[in-house]
């Protein structure tokens, strides 16, 4: 099934070795494994059926080849985000111009102070958006969200996130009514009429896996994940993240998919 067209992706900046992290305990990330890493992500997604922008890396910001966070793409609309995080802020200024190649002016809204949002708390099932309230998140960002998706005739609940960074750290939506959950989503209320498929613990960190286009994006080394996403019968792809798991980063930070 082909639902997305275009993929944005930003290279990864030399200085994304001082991103932020919630877990230095893994080491900084080695910049040139991150780009082979980048290259292969990259790679899968040309094996999807999508057109792929390529944007050139921003060393003026650590966190910004997770493109994922300062916009979000619907089918109707774009949204330039207004990311929670300080030193990602000024992110959202530099994603318009990508997304001005496929949205009119008028089909580009923002969210505004004091609203904040980042787009890795936002998860699309067709046109019903799940969207985290998180330490980057908060209520007003989510109220703003809410009206700008009801004028393109599409809702949005929130889901109050405790442990994780971002909603789609521990749950993802792979298509065909099935779901992803891990930790504190195996049993949080509101996603009962999915088929959810639970992680193992130690997985955790692959239940940001993505769906493209009928296949399925997978980290590498979780083998637990890898046989459930085939055993749905999704083509899968694996790609190795390790660098980008040092800043908490994952799959799906990495690119917008529209
Ligand atoms: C951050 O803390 O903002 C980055 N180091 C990681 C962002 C990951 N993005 C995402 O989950 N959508």
């Amino acid at each position: 099934m082909k639902k997305f067209s275009h993929v944005i992706v930003r290279r990864p900046c030399r200085a994304m070795v001082e991103g932020i992290t919630s877990a230095p305990e893994l080491g900084k990330p080695d910049y040139e494994l991150a780009m082979r890493e980048h290259d292969d992500y990259i790679s899968a997604l040309s094996r999807c059926d999508v057109d792929i922008t390529i944007l050139p890396a921003d060393e003026r910001y650590p966190d910004s080849c997770f493109v994922e966070d300062p916009a979000l793409i619907t089918k109707a609309c774009a949204i330039i985000t207004n990311p929670g995080a300080k030193t990602r802020n000024g992110e959202k200024n530099e994603i318009i111009g990508a997304v001005r190649e496929f949205f009119p002016a008028d089909k580009i809204e923002y969210i505004h102070d004091p609203g904040t949002l980042e787009g890795g708390d936002v998860m699309m099932a067709g046109d019903h958006f799940y969207v985290g309230r998180s330490a980057r998140t908060n209520e007003e960002g989510i109220k703003q969200l809410t009206e700008i998706l009801a004028k393109y005739g599409m809702t949005c609940s929130e889901v109050k996130l405790e442990e994780v960074l971002h909603l789609k750290t521990g749950v993802n939506y792979l298509e065909d009514n099935n779901m992803l959950v891990s930790g504190e989503f195996v049993n949080k209320e509101g996603f009962e009429k999915y088929n959810k498929y639970e992680i193992p613990e130690n997985e955790a960190y692959a239940a940001n896996c993505i769906w493209v286009n009928g296949t399925v994006i997978v980290p590498e080394g979780y083998p637990t994940v890898l046989e459930t996403v085939k055993s749905l019968g999704y083509k899968v792809l694996v790609v190795d993240t390790s660098e980008y798991r040092k800043l908490d980063g994952g799959l799906s930070c990495l690119s917008l998919r529209f």
